[in-house]
């Protein structure tokens, strides 16, 4: 039997563990990637493995999220991870340079390696061949420790594209449509392989919009083979050298299929407040749109605004309209500027953000009240944008262009001119914003400001554990949820302390008051707990809060490895009924936890309601030891 794409790379990396579906994997990792709001935490455990250099072949410090810098906060943080990049053997991407995933796809990303990143949109270089996984801070930093990194054996879905896109619709309606099929969840323990004759129209720049949004699914991770276009963008950017050609075999083996007819895909857009709420452009009636914004790791390629230039040329923005551009990476941002592209965005009415995550992450242009916003990005979950009562619509470069002009949400299908942008030969290469690392770095002094505060460590698991239900939550409760991130929290990502006070407050303002009162306890949550981004902030301000573990009906991926790697118990219903039996306040133990844990069967009982639940802990050995250990690091030690 023939290998598909995922499978042969998987195969080289393999360090631990077969090639057996749905059992675990240790992958040797060849690059890492950071960005700001994940990094610092990332680098300061690093700095308590104690290890002198990275031992990755390449490792990347990018600040591109927390760029606002209304306090010292932000601008403290890019100093420390500036000199632990320089000491420690990883280039530095200063800000400016642009998006962690945009630059690194331009500069570093390579066909068939391995790529492991504080984000969650880490997928964005499967566009280019290359297996990237999103991953919590700590995961990250053993791996630029020289571990491996564990994943379960996914299951691999076949993505077939047959046809070419029509004018008006675009890269971003393929991924829109996986997600109008599979939903947020449906993508757990999967691999998005895409193939067919459909991928020879789409250049690099279109399949990374793809890979990047496939993180909205909740899967592992997703990826196009390596052929003629990723030499041709490989070769644009200077580095034809990193290129290997990778395909599938011709019998290779998928788990499911998918196919999409690209004749027939028309415009689509992501409604409130999921990016799996999908339905067509035009079925949407007249909907008023207060802002525009154009960006982010999904859709701010050269290509993206080129078309969005060729769209707002010599026109002006609709008078209620409030347009936002932020080219990805500098390289796009210097390339509009020489062949005219920015003046026409300008004079359109454009306000140009500097190349950074800027609104997708909350970081300044917050809508107004109720306002209707319509972005390229890819998470449009309530309150992301920094205004609780916001609209985000997401949808591709074309239809927020050609919106930005009409004031409403319009499809570009009725925009009769020709977009038509080729990639250039050849793109404009100039990384003086990378910083080598230095190559002595036991000179170099770590720079730590003061809002840089210890991280809570787990303590070991002892005796009975247990508590009230501090909350009860229902289903696809985002990281965004639990630990909300915004122009004013999103400086204190190295201050635990700070945050506690802003954990889980969208879903009950009252929470971290409760939780302090009761010195932590239990959390219950539905379907997909913890979906979204890689923020293991999500999961060290719950264990600072004192809670021990969580009863979810089930799991976002990276989450739950979080939680794992913090020493706190991620638990499933094996009868989900027993959620409704649940409530606030009630009282929960699980004696002899340790004892229990032995196990896969965990019993808890609920002393408030004298009931028992069977609940199931669904970890491999390894993953038992951790929590065993309190914690990956100590586990680690
Ligand atoms: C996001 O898009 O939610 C983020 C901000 O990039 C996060 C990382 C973070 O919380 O710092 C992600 O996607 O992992
Ligand atoms: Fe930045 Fe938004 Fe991409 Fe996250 S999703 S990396 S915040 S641009």
């Amino acid at each position: 039997m023939g290998l598909t794409v995922t499978e042969k790379i998987i195969k080289e990396h393999l360090v631990v563990g077969r090639l057996v579906r749905g059992e675990e994997i240790g992958l040797r990792i060849d690059q890492t990637l950071t960005q700001d709001s994940t990094g610092t935490m990332a680098y300061l455990q690093f700095e308590a493995l104690g290890i002198d250099r990275v031992r990755t072949k390449k490792s990347v410090a990018y600040v591109d999220h927390n760029m606002l810098q209304t306090g010292p906060e932000n601008a403290d943080d890019h100093l420390y991870i500036q000199s632990i990049a320089k000491k420690y053997g990883i280039y530095f991407s200063k800000a400016g340079n642009g998006i962690c995933h945009q630059v690194h796809l331009e500069r570093f990303g390579e066909p068939g390696k391995t790529l492991l990143g504080s984000d969650s949109h880490t997928p964005t270089c499967g566009g280019l061949g290359m297996l990237g996984f999103g991953a919590g801070g700590l995961d990250v930093a053993v791996a630029m420790a020289g571990g491996e990194y564990y994943i379960t054996m996914p299951r691999i879905v076949k993505v077939e594209l047959s046809g070419k896109l029509r004018p008006g619709v675009s890269a971003k309606d393929i991924i829109l449509e996986v997600l109008r099929r599979y939903k947020v969840k449906g993508g757990l323990n999967k691999v998005f392989e895409y193939t067919g004759e459909g991928i020879k129209y789409l250049t690099v720049p279109e399949r990374a919009t793809i890979t990047n949004m496939g993180a909205e699914l909740g899967a592992t991770t997703s990826i196009f083979p390596s052929d003629e276009e990723t030499y041709r963008f490989l070769k644009a950017q200077g580095r034809e050298k990193d290129y290997i050609r990778i395909e599938a075999d011709h019998d290779a083996f998928y788990d499911e299929e998918i196919k999409i007819d690209l004749n027939k895909l028309e415009p689509l857009i992501a409604c409130p407040h999921s990016p799996d709420n999908v339905v067509p452009v035009s079925s949407l009636d007249r909907i008023k749109v207060n802002q525009v914004a154009i960006g982010s790791c999904t859709n701010s390629s050269y290509m993206d605004l080129m078309k969005v230039a060729s769209i707002l040329d010599g026109k002006t923005i609709a008078e209620d309209v409030s347009l936002v551009i932020s080219p990805g990476s500098k390289q796009v941002l210097s390339m509009l500027a020489e062949n005219g592209a920015l003046a026409k965005l300008i004079s359109a009415g454009a306000r140009i953000l500097e190349s950074a995550c800027g609104p997708c992450i909350g970081m300044g242009q917050a809508p107004n009240t109720e306002g209707v916003s319509l972005r390229t990005f890819n998470r449009n979950f309530k309150g992301r944008s920094g205004t609780f009562s916001a609209k985000v619509y997401l949808a591709s470069p074309e239809v927020a262009a050609v919106s930005a002009l009409t004031g409403y949400i319009t499809s570009p299908e009725k925009y009769k001119k020709d977009i038509d942008v080729k990639m250039p030969e050849r793109f404009l290469i100039n990384d003086n914003l990378i910083i080598s690392p230095a190559e002595n770095g036991r000179e170099v002094e770590i720079i730590r400001g003061p809002n840089i505060k210890p991280f809570p460590r787990a303590k070991a698991i002892e005796g009975d554990i247990g508590g009230r239900v501090l909350i009860k939550v229902g289903d696809d409760i985002t990281t965004d949820h639990i630990m909300p991130s915004n122009a004013k929290l999103l400086p204190y990502r190295s201050n635990i302390p700070y945050l506690s006070d802003y954990c889980l407050v969208p879903c009950d303002p009252e929470f971290p008051k409760r939780a302090k009162e009761f010195g932590g306890g239990i959390i219950i949550g539905g379907h997909n707990y913890g979906q979204g981004s890689s923020r293991e902030h999500a999961a060290l301000v719950p264990l600072y809060l004192g809670v021990k573990a969580i009863i979810a009906k089930s799991f976002a991926r990276i989450h739950r490895q979080n939680l794992i790697n913090n020493g706190i118990l991620p638990l499933t219903f094996s009868n989900e009924e027993d959620y409704d039996g649940i409530d606030i306040y009630d009282e929960l133990i699980i004696e002899n936890t340790l004892t229990q844990m032995e196990g896969d069967r965990i019993k808890v009982k609920n002393i408030t309601k004298g009931e028992e639940y069977a609940l199931i802990l669904n970890v491999t050995n390894r993953q038992r030891d951790i929590l065993k250990s309190s914690g990956l690091l100590n586990y680690i030690k």
